[in-house]
This record gives structure tokens, C-alpha cells and sequence, in this order.
């Protein structure tokens, strides 16, 4: 989902011999196989979107492959890139590398500064380090790599694989199909009174542009932050989101709440002044940005 995105953005803006790889093309947990790439391929800036996602159950039962796989692919392109000479490296990850419970609306300097939440310690752990290699390769080695820390995103190609997904995309579906089967509820899983803050992944691909077209690795480390958060600044309650799926898709029935399943944090809003300050902010709203979700997955999955 993001990768695509951020292709398609840097189409938009003209650049050219963007190179993408995907699974079947490159593995990026086999050290050897990334050091031929980058070898080959010589890239001159380097995005790395590549990651083990998924929602809040996927991330709680496949914690080992969370932690491995994302310490793999992030240590293997981030030396493959300070070895071959990489002008400029983006690192990605999540809010989740917050505090379960830090003040509200992150700021960047948070970082490390309590517990995390339990479900996604592995893959928070494993992004967590992904930051500190950026960093350490810059004060070591003078490295222009730094990290962006986008909220929970949305959008074209996301995974609505009930199991492994998050939120937003499981509801969509959900929401949908209890529509066509004239089903008369909607299972949520939790409370419904957790907060979360969505981003349309085409206004997170317009942001690490802009990132890569205005700022440099020092201009983090030397204002005392290792990386840059990316959100909309505003959240609203899991059953807040519930109703806005609920209405775009048009269903009529009941919203009904599991609260054996997890809740996970409680809430996790961006600070998202800095990169505000610096020239860059949101635009999707998220009913829009559900109703062109939607209309895509319509296009995609239903006959
Ligand atoms: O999006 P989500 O899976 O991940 O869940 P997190 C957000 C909230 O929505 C939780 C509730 O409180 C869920 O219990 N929820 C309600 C649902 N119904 C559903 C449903 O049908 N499916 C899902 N998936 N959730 C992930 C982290 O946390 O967010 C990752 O585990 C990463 O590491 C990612 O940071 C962005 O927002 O809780």
C-alpha cells in the first residue's frame, strides 16, 4: 500500500528511474541478496516502505516474525545503503513506537521514554531500531538517513484479510458485507472507545516526497529528534469510526462489540507541528478518504 503510493507520487512529480522490487523479486531478509541489489542497481536515494505489517491481532500471534522480519529488511538495506554510497535514506514506521501511555498529541522527543503497549512491542521494538541505525549511521558515519513516523493509514491496496488487517480496512469489509447478506449486526472487535488518527496513504506519499525534496538528516539530529511524525493532528473513538463506515457504506443494521478481543493502546495522536511548521499538511479528509477506500475495494472485490 504505501510503496505503491509513494510511486505513484513520484510519477506524478516527474521523477524518473524510480526502481521497486516486490516479495517475489527480492527477499529482503537475506543479507547476500540485498548486497547484490544495491551492488547492481546502485541507487542513489533509498524509501524504504518495505515492512511486517498488520493489525492488532497479527501483530499480538506472529510476534516472532513481527520483531525478525523487521529487523532483517531494515538492517540489511540500511548497511547495503551506507556500503554503496546512498545520497539519502527515508526509513518508515509507526506510531506505535510511542509510549502505551504518553502524553497526548506525541511529540517526536517521547521516544523511549516509557513502556510500550504489549501487543505491538515486537514490531514497535524492531522499528524503534530501525531509528536508532538511521541515527547511529549518521553520527557514525555521516549518513544522510532519517525516519518518519506516519500514523495509521488507509487507502488503495491495503489488506482486508480479516484476520491480519487493521481497523479501518476490516470494517469496510465488514461493514459491506453484512449489507449484501442483509445481516442484521456488525461485530467490533474491543471497546469501541479507543482513539486512533487515520491518514489517507496518498497524503503519506506526498509527505515523504516532500521530506526528501526539503529536509536532511541533520536537520533532525541537530534539533535533538531522530525522527519526524506524519499525521493529520486529529482523532476520533474506534466506534466513531465504526458509524462514518457504517454510513458511507450504507448499512442499516446494528454495531455490536467483542470486548474479548483487544483494545491495544488507548490512544495514539500525532503531534504533527513540526512537519506543519515546515511547510507540509493533510489534506484528505476521512469521510472522502474512506468513500475513494471504498469505491476501490467495490472495484477490486465485489462481482
Ligand atoms: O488498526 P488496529 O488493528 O491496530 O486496531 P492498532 C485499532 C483498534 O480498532 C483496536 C479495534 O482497538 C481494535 O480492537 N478494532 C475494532 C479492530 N474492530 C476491529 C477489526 O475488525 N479489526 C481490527 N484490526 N481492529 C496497530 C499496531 O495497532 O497499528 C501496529 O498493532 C501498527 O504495530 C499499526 O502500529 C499502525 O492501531 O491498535
Amino acid at each position: 500500500m504505501v510503496g505503491s503510493a509513494i510511486y505513484r507520487q513520484l510519477v506524478s512529480k516527474h521523477y524518473s528511474n524510480i526502481i521497486t522490487k516486490n516479495l517475489s523479486e527480492l527477499d529482503l531478509t537475506r543479507q547476500s541478496d540485498v548486497e547484490e541489489f544495491f551492488q547492481k542497481e546502485n541507487p542513489g536515494i533509498v524509501i524504504v516502505a518495505a515492512a511486517k505489517v498488520g493489525g492488532i491481532l497479527a501483530n499480538d500471534m506472529f510476534r516472532a516474525e513481527f520483531i525478525y522480519e523487521n529487523l532483517m529488511i531494515e538492517s540489511n538495506i540500511i548497511h547495503s545503503a551506507y556500503k554503496n554510497n546512498v545520497q539519502k535514506l527515508i526509513f518508515l514506521g509507526s506510531s506505535c513506537i510511542y509510549p502505551k501511555l504518553a502524553p497526548q498529541p506525541l511529540k517526536e522527543e517521547y521516544l523511549l521514554s516509557d513502556y510500550l503497549e504489549f501487543t505491538n512491542e515486537p514490531y514497535a521494538i524492531a522499528k524503534i531500531a530501525g531509528i536508532k541505525l538511521c541515527e547511529n549511521y549518521y553520527r557514525q558515519y555521516d549518513c544522510n538517513f532519517f525516519s518518519a513516523m506516519p500514523t495509521n493509514l488507509y487507502g488503495f491496496n491495503d489488506n482486508f484479510n480479516l484476520n491480519t488487517s487493521h481497523v479501518l480496512p476490516a470494517l469496510i469489509r465488514k461493514f459491506h458485507e453484512a449489507k449484501i447478506n442483509f445481516q442484521q449486526d456488525v461485530v467490533v472487535w474491543g471497546t469501541g472507545t479507543p482513539k486512533r488518527e487515520f491518514l489517507y496513504v496518498d497524503d503519506l506519499a506526498e509527505a515523504i516526497v516532500f521530506l526528501l525534496e526539503k529536509v536532511n538528516a541533520k536537520d533532525l539530529y541537530q534539533a535533538g529528534i531522530t525522527q519526524i511524525n506524519i499525521g493529520k493532528g486529529k482523532d476520533l473513538t474506534i466506534n466513531e469510526l465504526a458509524e462514518l463506515i457504517s454510513e458511507v457504506t450504507s448499512f442499516k443494521g446494528k454495531i455490536v462489540y467483542d470486548s474479548s478481543k483487544p483494545d491495544g493502546t488507548p490512544r495514539k495522536l500525532m503531534d504533527v507541528t513540526r512537519i506543519n511548521n515546515l511547510g507540509w499538511k493533510a489534506k484528505t479528509d476521512l469521510k472522502s478518504g474512506i468513500q475513494k477506500t471504498y469505491q476501490w475495494y467495490l472495484e477490486k472485490f465485489s462481482s
